[in-house]
């Protein structure tokens, strides 16, 4: 039997070139990742970060990598092992990048714990028309910025002739109060439901990805304007960074078009309060953007600047994330500058009582649910069916009363029919129509996608009736 190759630390480090090869530890293990870098799916840069060193400090901040699929596709590439005297050991951890994340309400469903992603409960979600603070779903890249308002500077790029302003909470707090009643949607909320179909890429959420608050704060309008922007003849794009960012110290980004966020009615916000009180540290302490009617992504939290561009923001989540594609489209064929970015989400519904498996009472059923449209468009109508999808009923649906194409919030429901006697099992759907009379598909699989967003087919129950 072959003893392994042993290489010193300074070996390892000599190797963090293309030219030398690439090479990294993990443990006491050494691998030459040359191959491996320009495949890999966090990007070659990220990747490159470690080169010549320990993966440890890195994959303490990304959480994905603690996977045997990953571990086994690591292994491929091992060389060797590292001199023993220069083996970091594992007590020795570097220092927890998440170690000053916010402590969270028990009652979040934690999808990922670094960085922190999790959902409220369904039977929690549709319990308050306005979502508690605590209870609010979140989705965070990295981890929590621990941003101190008075030193808090937000800065605004000017137009040309304009000025550039660079502003504190208090100076925000000078322009006129706005507040609005928004629900926010990540693209990959009911995700699970798209892995079931065929394995995607991404977080796994339920139907618990979506959230409604009331937000305050300075209109983006307002702001942009008074650092001289105007309507321009040529497509424009505000691009919006936050004050996270990962260890090349690349912040979170994103962008939406000038011409909604100069529009007084789309109600873009620069909110720094959320339900009355100062943003939590996971939704954007001290300021965040609100773009009603808008995919989550673009909601940018820890919000450090915004400025007027020709293009989109070059971010990943702008132009590598968050697009749709047809479900033949995979990993070897995806084009990412072929698909246009989520902007304005579609209709969607869900049920959130009884949950799936449940058994209920025979007599009588109750069944709950939220329903919601992006751009503004109101939910016109909930359709619930008991038997699959034969036969429908309209659900009641309660929240506030939304304007027309200015429904920024979503519709809670509830509908309670008889359970047909005899009935042994129900099955339980629900589907939503907004003003433009959009319905959501009824199935899956024809809108399945290889990053498992957009996901809003019908949803179903499958329940027991007790005898
Ligand atoms: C994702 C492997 C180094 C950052 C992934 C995934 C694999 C992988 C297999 C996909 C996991 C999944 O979605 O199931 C590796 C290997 C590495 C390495 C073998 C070293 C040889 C790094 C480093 C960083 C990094 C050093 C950061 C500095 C990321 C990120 C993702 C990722 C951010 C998530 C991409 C996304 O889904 O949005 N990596 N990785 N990786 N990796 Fe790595
Ligand atoms: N902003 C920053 N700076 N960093 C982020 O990771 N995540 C985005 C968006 N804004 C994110 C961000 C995504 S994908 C979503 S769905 C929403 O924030 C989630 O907002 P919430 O955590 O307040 O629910
Ligand atoms: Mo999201």
């Amino acid at each position: 039997q072959e003893s392994p190759h042993i290489y010193s630390k300074e070996e390892v480090r000599s190797h963090s070139r293309p030219e030398t090869g690439i090479w990294v530890t993990l443990g006491s293990e050494v691998f030459d990742v040359t191959e491996f870098v320009d495949l890999h799916p966090g990007g070659a840069s990220k990747l490159m970060l470690a080169a010549g060193g320990p993966l440890e400090p890195f994959w303490a901040l990304y959480a994905v990598h603690n996977q045997p699929h990953v571990r086994e596709l690591l292994a491929q590439y091992k060389i060797g092992e590292l001199h023993p005297e220069d083996t970091t050991p594992s007590t020795l951890e570097t220092s927890n990048p998440y170690a000053d994340d916010p402590v969270r309400h028990p009652a979040l469903k934690v999808n990922s714990q670094r960085p922190f992603n999790a959902e409220p409960p369904p039977e929690l979600l549709t319990e308050n028309y306005i979502t508690p603070n605590p209870l609010f779903f979140t989705r965070n890249h990295l981890p929590v910025p621990n941003l101190d308002p008075d030193t808090y500077r937000l800065h605004v790029v000017g137009a040309p002739g304009g000025q550039s302003l660079c502003l504190s909470l208090d100076d925000l707090r000078k322009f006129p109060k706005h507040e609005v009643t928004v629900t926010l949607q990540c693209a990959g909320n009911r995700r699970s439901e798209m892995s079931q179909v065929k394995e995607v890429k991404g977080l796994e959420w339920n139907t618990g990805a979506i959230s409604t608050a009331r937000w305050a704060g300075a209109r983006l309008c307002d702001v942009l304007v008074q650092a001289g922007h105007q309507l321009s003849e040529a497509e424009a794009h505000v691009c919006f960074e936050g004050l996270d960012s990962d260890p090349t110290g690349t912040a979170y980004g994103a962008s939406i078009p000038l011409a909604r966020a100069l529009d007084p009615a789309a109600d873009v916000l620069l909110a720094y309060e959320m339900n009355g009180e100062p943003l939590p540290r996971d939704h954007g302490f001290p300021v965040r953007v609100v773009v009603p009617g808008v995919v989550g992504a673009r909601h940018v939290k820890w919000l450090g600047r915004v400025s007027v561009q020709p293009e989109e923001s070059g971010s990943h989540w702008q132009r590598r994330d968050y697009k749709g594609f047809s479900p033949s489209v995979d990993w070897d064929t995806v084009d990412f500058d072929s698909a246009p970015s989520i902007q304005e989400l579609p209709v969607q519904s869900a049920i959130t009582e009884p949950r799936d498996g449940e058994t209920v009472e025979s007599g009588e059923v109750t069944v709950k649910g939220y329903a919601w449209s992006g751009g503004g468009r109101a939910v016109i109508r909930v359709d619930v069916s008991l038997d699959g999808g034969l036969t429908w009923q309209a659900a009641e649906l309660y929240g506030e009363e939304q304007c027309p194409r200015k429904a920024w919030a979503w519709r809670l429901w509830q509908l309670q029919a008889p359970v047909p006697a005899g009935q042994k099992e129900l099955h339980i759907v629900c589907k939503a129509v907004d003003e433009s009379y959009n319905v959501q598909p009824d199935t899956v699989a024809p809108i399945w996608n290889l990053r498992g967003v957009l996901s809003n087919a019908w949803h179903r129950v499958h329940v027991r009736v007790a005898p």
